[in-house]
């Protein structure tokens, strides 16, 4: 009996050299509407579906392969003989191969403008039922839905090796594909934050040379339609391919420099930054923030907020350092960063910065999903709790250090100015080796005399205050909330300092 195959193919690439392909082995190709033009277009032998279901295609196409004599074609047993009866009383015959793919749901839904009604009508019904039929029956039915397919399945046929496994592989990339359809289907459609299933799914970017270490195997993936503001959609113009840690890294960047609205310069290491600069152009932010911490910067990631200039680009060439990313780069600017062979260069569109996705971590056993953390405290809903009220600078540099601090790992602890980072304590497990460790770097710099002290949680004791205010720290924010609020508080006083709660904690683990 010649072997049936059933091609229906949205994306139609690679689909007439495929239907001659089975042609020239023995293969009858029955095919729907726009496949069958297509093959036939081609000069290839085709039958059209209705052929074989005795129905026409209706209801403007919902209706073209949901029949019987598909779906038992597809899934009759080839070793059981009531099935193989069943099929003959019914004068069906068994379909060998199905090679479908589907409706574009995620490109139309992609698309500037697009009514809810047309993305319905994308949601394909009849592709993944014939997929899933064909992927259950795997050891009698071949199934692809993937174009690279197309020519792995010829060359298995031709060498005699269309086995089991082989079957097996494509069946799991099928009901991966289905899987994964259907997860952008239920968010598109999903309203709630936290839904009691999670249905995500990511694409593979690449397989990774290693991950955290070099023996621990690693790969990249990414959201199917991922934020403007992200790495997923980043340019890299130069240099080596980014490594799991610079992704990381890369990414906490990109979440701090968000924060800032004048030209800002994020000198990061190990997910902290070692330097922020904010100022009226691009180079002095870059000067704030390599003076920040020079030693630090070696190797780090700089996240930069506007165009890259030459003078900011000489600075930075200067330096060893692993990634930089910005909206832009001159020409000249990146004619000279360019220069260094593995340096990567990354553009990422700063005009959609969407701060309002969710953040996920795994767990053992699980995930844990939550907002992630927008919350921004202006100079304007400081509470001031010490006698002594801090002076407008002063206030500046508490907001600016309020934005800093949230983005180092806690215990966090930043002394800052206005506009620069001094000295970061971060990922300490007391509070107190954080101040003195942020106070220990900062304590020489020249800007000094104006610092302040930020904390992303309350002081659990009047010793963190204490120690600021020996060290001639003049103002502190903190969010309180401590039994030992009073202690910390009586402290500034005693060395008449200010001390401002924010009343929003800002733990990041
Ligand atoms: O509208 S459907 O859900 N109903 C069906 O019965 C059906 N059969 C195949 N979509 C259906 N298809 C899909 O049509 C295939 O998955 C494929 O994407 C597309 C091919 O249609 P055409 O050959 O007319 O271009």
């Amino acid at each position: 009996m010649t072997k049936l195959a059933l091609l229906s193919v949205s994306d139609k690439t690679g689909i007439v050299e495929f239907a001659k392909a089975l042609v020239e082995r023995g293969y009858q190709v029955i095919s729907t509407g726009g496949t069958l033009k297509t093959i036939l277009a081609g000069q290839v032998e085709a039958t059209p579906v209705e052929e074989i279901t005795g129905f026409p295609e209706m209801l403007d196409g919902r209706v073209k392969t949901l029949h019987p004599r598909i779906h038992a074609g597809i899934l009759a047993k080839r070793d059981n003989p009531e099935h193989m009866a069943k099929l003959t009383e019914n004068q069906i015959q068994p379909i060998d191969l199905i090679c479908v793919n589907l409706y574009p749901f995620k490109e139309t839904i992609q698309k500037d403008g697009v009514t809810d009604a047309e993305a319905i009508e994308q949601i394909d019904i009849g592709g993944p039922s014939m997929l899933r039929a064909a992927a259950k029956n795997y050891h009698d039915v071949t199934v692809i839905t993937d174009q690279s397919d197309y020519a792995t399945f010829l060359q298995h046929f031709d060498d005699e090796q269309l086995t089991d496994d082989f079957r097996r592989e494509l069946a799991a990339k099928v009901f991966r594909e289905t899987a994964a359809y259907d997860a952008l289907i239920a968010d598109y459609m999903t309203t709630e934050e936290f839904p009691e299933k999670l249905t995500l799914t990511y694409e593979k970017v690449e397989d990774m040379r290693y991950g955290e270490n070099s023996h621990q195997k690693a790969a990249y993936y990414k959201d199917p339609i991922p934020e403007p503001y992200s790495l997923a959609n980043a340019t890299q113009l130069h240099g080596k391919a980014l490594s799991y840690n610079n992704l990381r890294d890369a990414d906490a960047a990109l979440r701090m420099i968000a924060d800032f609205k004048q030209p800002a310069v994020v000198a990061l290491k190990h997910m902290n930054p070692c330097g922020i600069g904010v100022s009226d152009s691009l180079l002095n932010a870059w000067n704030l923030a390599y003076e920040s911490d020079p030693i630090s910067i070696f190797g780090g990631i700089i996240a930069l907020n506007r165009k890259v200039d030459l003078a900011t680009a000489e600075k930075m060439h200067a330096l060893f350092l692993e990634i930089i990313i910005a909206p832009a780069f001159d020409d000249d600017a990146y004619a000279i960063l360019a220069k260094k062979k593995n340096l990567r260069l990354l553009t990422v569109d700063f005009g959609d910065v969407n701060p309002t996705h969710h953040d996920s971590v795994t767990v053992l056993g699980g995930a844990l999903m939550q907002e992630a953390d927008t919350a921004h405290e202006a100079a304007s809903d400081f509470k001031v709790v010490s006698k002594v009220q801090p002076t407008p600078d002063q206030l500046a540099a508490l907001e600016f250090g309020q934005t800093v601090v949230k983005h180092v790992k806690s215990n966090a602890i930043v002394v800052t100015t206005a506009n620069q980072t001094l000295g970061v304590g971060a990922g300490q497990m007391n509070r107190i080796d954080s101040v003195k460790i942020a106070i220990d770097k900062a304590k020489d710099k020249p800007n000094y005399a104006d610092a302040i002290v930020a904390s992303d949680a309350f002081f659990p004791m009047d010793d963190c205050v204490e120690f600021a205010a020996q060290n001639g720290i003049k103002a502190v924010v903190e969010p309180g909330g401590s039994i030992k609020d009073q202690a910390s508080i009586d402290k500034a006083d005693e060395y008449g300092i200010a001390l401002v709660f924010t009343g929003v904690r800002h733990f990041k683990h």
